[in-house]
């Protein structure tokens, strides 16, 4: 770990010690991720919940990656319909212990990818995207569902 990195990582910690949780902890107050963006975010100890809202249309194939940036955080994500019935869920798809779902709607509507930590005390910083990789049938990047940076 660099010195920039080390740097950050506390900084992050510090910041989500002191402050609240970043996003709402229900599909009500899910937060709204936009297509092909990662965005940062921190579980907390103790069972922390991230909601995101995302729009999906029916037939694509998506791909949810959650990646840690802590060095050892174990995360998992699970994926809701508009109606809030669980329609899948994931645990270490991704490299090392990050989740990934990929996932084709068969309806258009309103989706929420609910972030968290493998048990209630795995917990850290991490990034979450989704992407649209129905053109990404074949040579796509081993970032599967990765395309931020
Ligand atoms: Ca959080
Ligand atoms: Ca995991």
């Amino acid at each position: 770990m660099s010195f920039t990195t080390l740097t950050l990582t506390l900084l992050t910690t510090l910041f989500y010690l002191v402050l609240a949780d970043d996003y709402g902890s229900t599909i009500a107050t899910a937060y709204s991720l936009g297509m092909n963006v990662g965005i940062s975010g921190y579980i907390d100890n103790g069972g922390d919940l991230d909601y995101f809202k995302v729009k999906l249309t029916i037939g694509r194939v998506y791909s949810f990656g959650m990646d840690s940036i802590s060095p050892v955080f174990d995360n998992y994500l699970i994926l809701y319909d508009w109606n809030g019935a669980e329609v899948k869920r994931d645990d270490d798809a991704g490299p090392g212990l990050n989740a990934q779902i990929t996932y084709t709607p068969t309806q258009t509507g309103d989706y929420y990818i609910c972030a968290k930590g493998y048990q209630t005390d795995r917990y850290g910083s991490y990034v979450l995207g989704v992407s649209d990789t129905t053109a990404c049938s074949t040579g796509c990047d081993s970032n599967f569902g990765r395309v931020f940076s």
